[in-house]
């Protein structure tokens, strides 16, 4: 019931990391499942349907339903430490964010145990193919709807992370004082801003398509199909970038960290990462090279995506001057740190080679693209995401995840993960079509996918070695140490391992970048405070983030079967919307009404409350 109804920034990271990581086990499920149908030609392991579900399914719920929710796990236990917050600026729109996001999650999977089975129109769900012309069954009703109520909750934890970044920040920390992982979730936060609603008009434009009898789409009646590239383009490429930003906000801590210096170009950095999220914006047609945009359209927008090169050059060059002449110790957080470099260099060098206009139509839909972007998506994200979690997980949880079956783990995920995608190019180059479900015998195809299907199981044994590794853990003692790396630069170091509650019993006053670091070195042992101790306001906790969510949830159900169920009446599936609503604008209603001024910890407490949050 605590978890149902937390407010706290720290428990919705924990909640964040539960369930993203659930996803991550779903959706690499489904890859493995995918690789084992391609491992040897003609095989029939799957059927063509069953792979077209897989792969939509792999897709949305990688990109939406793991990574997204991962990174915001981070941001969660993360940024208010960071910038010396007690909580987020709305603790109760948090955990909106948070349940609106897994009841869409749990509603898209559902899917699965259906009739009409999966979604498998690509996560891309081009029309018309996603159209109820040619999706029939009830699988895209479940992406539509699903995506719909998740993308409500990456939205509002956006603005969240917007509002506190910009107003919560301690006394003293200017915007140029700011640690790079709150820079980039700042950014991040913007992209999503940005990006999120677009996706949210072109689904609910696919959803008047696919349950009210709409033409947005459909060309044969006066629609537009390419017109669904551009929607889900202009939010899909921003997409990229909302994923990878705040991994390489992790990278810029955990390598200066590990190399005890200052980020080097500190401010470089901070532009660049300003000028990748505009950038971002600019060039969504570089997916659209061969639907026939014409010389001119196709000439600007390649050359407008080779540009992001630019700011990308200078993070990878200042990393490299971060570790130059550094004291580097190589701890698991590090080491995945250290291997992302490479990884992502060779990711962006393909996507450069992509965004050639004329080459991409040799590319296009082949294996050359599926290589890019896993080079780029688990090369580069998931490698921060898992750095991040080694280095902050003492933080979070109070405990040091195992070192040594840490470092175990990175080689034979990394291992793994370059036998799985780097033959994909060649498989690519020679012509292997991405989206078909098998392949004829004697085109040169089978050793490279056996191999390819190799690697992807070395990546599940890390991804469990990775389990193991938290369950090992979670059986020990809480004793880490409120600095535990020694060589801690920002505020999330200077409190209890897990924090408190609150956060910080007095605001802490900053008085450089790294303010942490720059304490210990003028040999102080903690931060000065910002103001006396005092009683402290927090938000109750409350149930109606979780019934709001669970009332769009059922709505959406509604929705899906407003055509089938006829069994009472003819509507009743409306019936059962509007029921959903009503729950969801009452929970509302109730929220707006009740008076709830939240409690406070007063200054006596706060010594023995001590670390549990
Ligand atoms: C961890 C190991 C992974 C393996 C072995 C794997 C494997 C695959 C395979 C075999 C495909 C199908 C290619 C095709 O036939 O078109 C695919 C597609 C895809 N994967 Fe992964 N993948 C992994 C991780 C990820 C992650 C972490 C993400 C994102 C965060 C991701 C995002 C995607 C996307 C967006 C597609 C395209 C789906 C579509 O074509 O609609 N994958 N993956
Ligand atoms: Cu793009």
């Amino acid at each position: 019931m605590d978890w149902l109804t937390t407010v706290d920034h720290k428990k919705i990271g924990i909640l964040y990391l539960i369930a993203g990581g659930f996803f991550f086990l779903v959706g690499g499920l489904e890859a493995l499942l995918i690789r084992i149908q391609l491992w040897k030609p003609l095989n029939d392991f799957v059927s063509a349907d069953t792979y077209n579900e897989l792969i939509t399914m792999h897709g949305t719920t990688m990109i939406f339903l793991a990574a997204m929710p991962m990174l915001f796990a981070l941001m969660n236990a993360v940024v208010p430490l960071q910038i010396g917050a007690r909580d987020v600026a709305f603790p109760f729109v948090n955990a909106l964010g948070f349940w609106t996001f897994f009841f869409g999650a749990v509603l898209l999977n559902v899917s699965w145990f259906t009739s009409t089975g999966a979604p498998a129109a690509g996560w891309t769900a081009y029309a018309p193919l996603s159209g109820p012309a040619f999706s029939t069954g009830h699988g895209m009703d479940y992406y539509v709807l699903g995506l719909q109520i998740a993308g409500i909750g990456t939205l509002i934890g956006g603005i969240n992370f917007l509002v506190t970044i910009i107003n919560m920040r301690a006394p003293g920390m200017t915007f140029m004082r700011m640690p790079m992982f709150t820079w980039a979730s700042f950014i991040t936060s913007a992209l999503i801003l940005f990006a999120f609603p677009a996706l949210a008009v072109g689904l609910a434009a696919l959803m008047f398509d696919r349950i009210f009898d709409a033409n947005f789409f459909d060309p044969n009646n006066g629609g537009n199909a390419v017109l669904w590239e551009h929607i889900f383009w202009i939010f899909g490429h921003p997409e990229v970038y909302i994923l990878i930003l705040p991994a390489f906000g992790v990278i810029s801590e955990v390598i200066s960290t590990f190399s005890r210096k200052r980020l080097f170009g500190y401010s470089s950095m901070v532009f660049a990462t300003i000028l990748i999220g505009f950038l971002g914006f600019m060039v969504w047609a570089h997916h659209m090279f061969t639907t026939g945009l014409g010389p001119v359209a196709n000439a600007l927008f390649s050359i407008a995506t080779m540009l992001i090169a630019v700011p990308t050059g200078i993070k990878i060059f200042n990393w490299i001057f971060t570790m130059w002449g550094g004291s580097i110790k190589f701890t698991s957080a590090n080491l995945y740190a250290v291997g992302f470099i490479p990884t992502f260099v060779m990711g962006g060098v393909t996507g450069v080679m992509l965004a050639a206009a004329p080459a991409d139509f040799q590319y296009h839909d082949t294996y050359f693209v599926v290589a890019h972007f896993h080079y780029v998506i688990v090369g580069g994200l998931i490698l921060g995401i898992f750095s991040g979690l080694h280095y902050w997980w003492p933080k979070m949880f109070g405990r040091i995840l195992n070192e040594t079956l840490g470092k175990w783990t990175f080689w034979i995920f990394y291992i793994g993960f370059h036998l799985t995608f780097f033959i994909q190019h060649f498989l690519g180059l020679l012509g292997m079509p991405r989206r078909i479900w098998t392949y004829l015998d004697g085109l040169g195809f089978n050793e490279m996918n056996l191999i390819s299907t190799i690697g992807a199981i070395m990546m599940g044994i890390g991804t469990i070695m990775f389990i193991l590794n938290v369950v090992i853990t979670n059986a020990k003692p809480q004793n880490a140490a409120d600095d535990p790396w020694e060589d801690g630069r920002t505020l999330e170091w200077t409190i209890p391992s897990p924090p408190p509650e609150y956060n910080f019993k007095q605001t802490p006053l900053v008085r450089g970048y790294d303010a942490y670091w720059k304490e210990k070195m003028d040999g102080h042992k903690g931060m000065t405070p910002a103001e006396p101790i005092g009683s402290i306001h927090m938000p109750s906790p409350s149930i109606l983030p979780f019934t709001m969510s669970l009332g769009l949830f059922i709505t959406g159900f509604g929705l899906m079967y407003s055509r089938d169920w006829t069994f009472i009446t003819e509507h009743i599936g409306f019936y059962v919307a509007g029921l959903g609503l009503l729950i969801t604008f009452g929970s509302m209603f109730l929220r707006s009404v009740y008076d709830d001024h939240g409690f406070h910890i007063e200054p006596e407490e706060l010594e023995d409350k001590g670390v549990k949050a």
